[in-house]
Formats: C-alpha cells, structure tokens, sequence
C-alpha cells in the first residue's frame, strides 16, 4: 500500500482510521452530489414499481409519492418474500453510481489510505432498508467473511446514506478496533432469506456493548476496513434508509473478478486508463487506448 504525502485526510483522520478501524467524515456530499444518485435510485424504483403491476401485486406506481417513502408505500400489504424478489439490494449499472462511483471527493479520501492508484472493487450495494422488513436486518460480520480467500487487503469500504440514517430507521453499528483481528469464524443467517454471513460475536469474546451506533447525516461517509465487524438494526420508521456501501482498493491486489467487474476509478501512473461511464456501462476495468486516433 502506497500512501505518501496524497489524499485530503489530516494526519489525524488517517490515525483514526488505523486505530479504531473506521472514520466518520460528516458531510462528505452536498446535495448536487447525491442528486444523481437519488435520481438513479427513483430509475430502480419505477422499473420495481411497473414489475409489481405487471405481477399483478399493486395497481399504483405510487409516482407523486416522497423519495423517502415510496418504496416502502409500494412494500406495504406485501410480505418478506416480495421484498426478496423485488426489493433489497441492487448492483445495477445506473449512470448515478458510476458518477458516485467517481465522484473526486470519495477518491481524495480514499487516496490518504490506499494511495493514488485507486480501483472500485465490484462489490457495491444500493440499499433500501424498507421498514419492518426481516432482510434489512444486517447480522454482526466482517465484510471479509464474503471474499476469504481474495487477495485484497485492504478493502475500504465507503458507506453513505442518502436520508438521515437514526436509530430508529437502523444506522450502521461497529465494534471499534475489530479490524485487527483474524477473519472469525462465521455461517450463513437463515432467518431473513439473504443469507447474510453472521458472527457470533459472545462466541469470539466480543462483548456487544463496547459496539457504537453511528447514526449520521444523509451525505455523511463512514469509511470502515473489511475486517472490521459491523451489523445494522431494523428499519422501525415509517421511510426507507436509503444507503450504498461501495468498495475500494489500491490497483495492485486481486480484482476480485469472480463478484463481477471493478474499474481503476483513479490513477496517477496511467490517467489515460481511469475508467469512464461507458467503460463501466460495459464492464470494462478501464479504458481502452485508442490506437486508431490521429497524433496530435
Ligand atoms: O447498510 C447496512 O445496513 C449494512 C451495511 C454493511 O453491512 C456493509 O456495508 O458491509
């Protein structure tokens, strides 16, 4: 891992980072930067909308209906299984998270850890956790727990909420220092139908109570490393906690390709190669030269 003198973290953040395993950075985004991605999620949200009707489940798109609720109006009078088919988490290639994806604000964060070779890892999520839904519960685990035998350390994951994220819509929680230790020991949740790995934290010697709740403001970033152990409780509102997590790596660790097509997202050494929207429409890792352009 490269670091040097990049990034626009302070000395301090950086430290926190290191020490506790995770950095809370309030008002990463503003409002210009999450439009595109709550436009891209309203996209998902129609196409869901139109599949209910068409599977004959709802009759109103429910369009006039508030960004916030929508989607749990829509939930509402179906059960856990609908939610499973239609509803919990999407990797879909939407414009907006590609721009998210991108956006230099996340890059210059991440380069203060992982240096200024930067590739996103496949692995992102848009989550809506939808109210009183089981599979919105997310049990303790170590993000490592889903790519053990991958290559990549460090994995930084990037988690940004896009309403207010409250104790009572389920904020992310963590366990302060985790990250040091060995990937534990974990199984697949049968409760919520995700498959969810799971921790049994008491089992570890982990003790619940030394975990922190992390509610934050929509735009608010918490960067975690992937060993550290983190859950998040049910949705108990009447709205849905819009979140993604996204994933970033430095360029020289295991891509990862077995979870899908990453992209370099930004590069110092070869800037030509930083991946653009049409790259990652087609899963491309990044950008092709292109050998027929004329010399300038
Ligand atoms: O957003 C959540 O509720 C959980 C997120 C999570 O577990 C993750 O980003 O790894």
């Amino acid at each position: 891992m490269r670091r040097g003198n990049h990034g626009n973290l302070s000395p301090e953040q950086v430290d926190r980072y290191d020490t506790e395993g995770y950095l809370v950075i309030p008002d990463l985004l503003d409002e210009a930067d999450m439009a595109p991605v709550r436009a891209a999620m309203t996209e998902k949200v129609d196409r869901i909308a139109h599949d209910l009707i068409d599977a004959g489940l709802i009759d109103d798109p429910l369009d006039d209906e508030p960004f916030a609720t929508r989607l749990a109006r829509l939930f509402d009078g179906l059960d856990s299984d609908h939610f499973l088919t239609f509803g919990r988490s999407w990797r879909d290639r939407i414009p907006g998270y590609f721009t998210l994806m991108s956006n230099p604000k996340i890059l210059d964060a991440l380069e203060s850890l992982i240096g200024p070779e930067i590739f996103a890892n496949p692995v992102y999520n848009v989550r809506p956790k939808v109210p009183r839904v089981a599979a919105g519960t997310v049990p303790w685990h170590q993000d490592k727990s889903y790519w053990p035998d991958a290559n990549s350390n460090p994995v930084v994951t990037v988690w940004i909420s896009f309403v207010d994220a409250t104790l009572e819509n389920g904020c992310l929680h963590v366990l302060p220092r985790t990250q040091r230790e060995k990937v534990h020991a974990f199984h697949r949740e049968t409760y919520s139908g995700t498959g969810f790995t799971e921790l049994d934290i008491e089992a570890i010697g982990l003790v619940r109570d030394k975990s922190i709740a992390l509610p934050v403001k929509a735009g608010t970033a918490i960067l975690f490393n992937d060993r550290l152990v983190h859950s998040s409780t049910r949705n108990d509102s009447d709205h849905v906690r819009w979140s993604v997590d996204l994933r970033y790596q430095p360029t020289n660790q295991d891509p990862m390709t077995a979870h899908g097509a990453g992209f370099l997202a930004r590069s110092r050494s070869r800037p030509g190669r930083v991946a653009e929207l049409s790259d990652w429409l087609a899963e491309r890792p990044e950008r092709i030269p292109d050998h027929t352009a004329e010399p300038d």
